[in-house]
């Protein structure tokens, strides 16, 4: 079997990074070979981007330079350990992807989702997640347990209505490609959340053996 992208999608709070995990060892127990990245992020570069997107060094930054930025790490990101990493046969299991851009800059920020596609095209060519889990919870929640944390990024820093747009944008994606996209109500407790996570895994493994 050949390597799948999988990614992790959802507003703040959601329970990517606990999730993760437990998909990280699904697919482990089920003997492949996984890559665990994130984004903004996941290369040297990236790192210091991500650090330039989330700090509050540049908060007046305008939502091209945002979005550019994004699109430079993720471009980074695909060349140096993304492709090589599913060239070789690894499954590679990423902590938000572009589905992201279309979520806080194209729904939170309200940029022209025709200008993120064609980023997207250019950057990725016909590069798709094969997989999405999207994380899905009423924005209330999902700010309440990320509150609990250390002091908020640029992004945490947003209002409410910024996140509820992010939501629905989310949502609007998962409406369109739900081949792909798999909602997860995060809104339950871990168990259950888990459960539900381990269901779609198993599904999509089941799916990739018979392909
Ligand atoms: N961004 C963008 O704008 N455009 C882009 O293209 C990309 C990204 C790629 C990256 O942050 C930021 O970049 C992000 C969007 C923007 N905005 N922000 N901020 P990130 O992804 O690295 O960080 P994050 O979204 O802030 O992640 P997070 O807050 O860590 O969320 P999480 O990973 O989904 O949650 P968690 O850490 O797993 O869980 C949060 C807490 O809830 C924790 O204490 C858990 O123990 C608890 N938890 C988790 N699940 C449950 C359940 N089921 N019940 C109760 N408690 C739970």
């Amino acid at each position: 079997m050949q390597g799948s992208f999988i990614t992790l999608e959802g507003i703040e709070g959601a329970g990517k990074s606990t999730c993760m995990a437990e998909v990280l060892k699904l697919l482990k127990e089920n003997g492949f070979d996984v890559l665990q990245t994130r984004e903004p992020g996941g290369t040297p570069l990236g790192e210091d981007l991500r650090q330039l997107l989330l700090g509050h060094k540049h908060t007046g930054m305008h939502e091209d330079t945002e979005l550019l930025l994004m699109f430079a790490a993720r471009a980074e990101h695909l060349q140096q350990k993304i492709l090589p990493a599913l060239c070789v046969g690894q499954w590679v299991l990423c902590d938000r992807f572009t589905d992201a851009s279309y979520a806080y800059q194209g729904g939170g920020r309200g940029m022209d989702m025709r200008r993120i596609a064609t980023l997207e095209a250019w950057v990725q060519g016909d590069i798709r997640p094969q997989l999405t889990l999207l994380m899905d919870l009423p924005v209330e929640q999902g700010l309440a347990r990320a509150g609990k944390r250390s002091s908020p990024d640029r992004f945490e820093s947003e209002a409410l209505a910024f996140f509820q747009r992010v939501r629905q944008a989310y949502l609007n994606i998962a409406e369109q490609e739900p081949e792909r996209v798999k909602i997860i109500d995060a809104s339950r407790p871990l168990t259950e959340v888990q459960a539900q996570v381990r269901a779609v895994i198993l599904a999509f493994l089941e799916q990739r053996r018979h392909d």
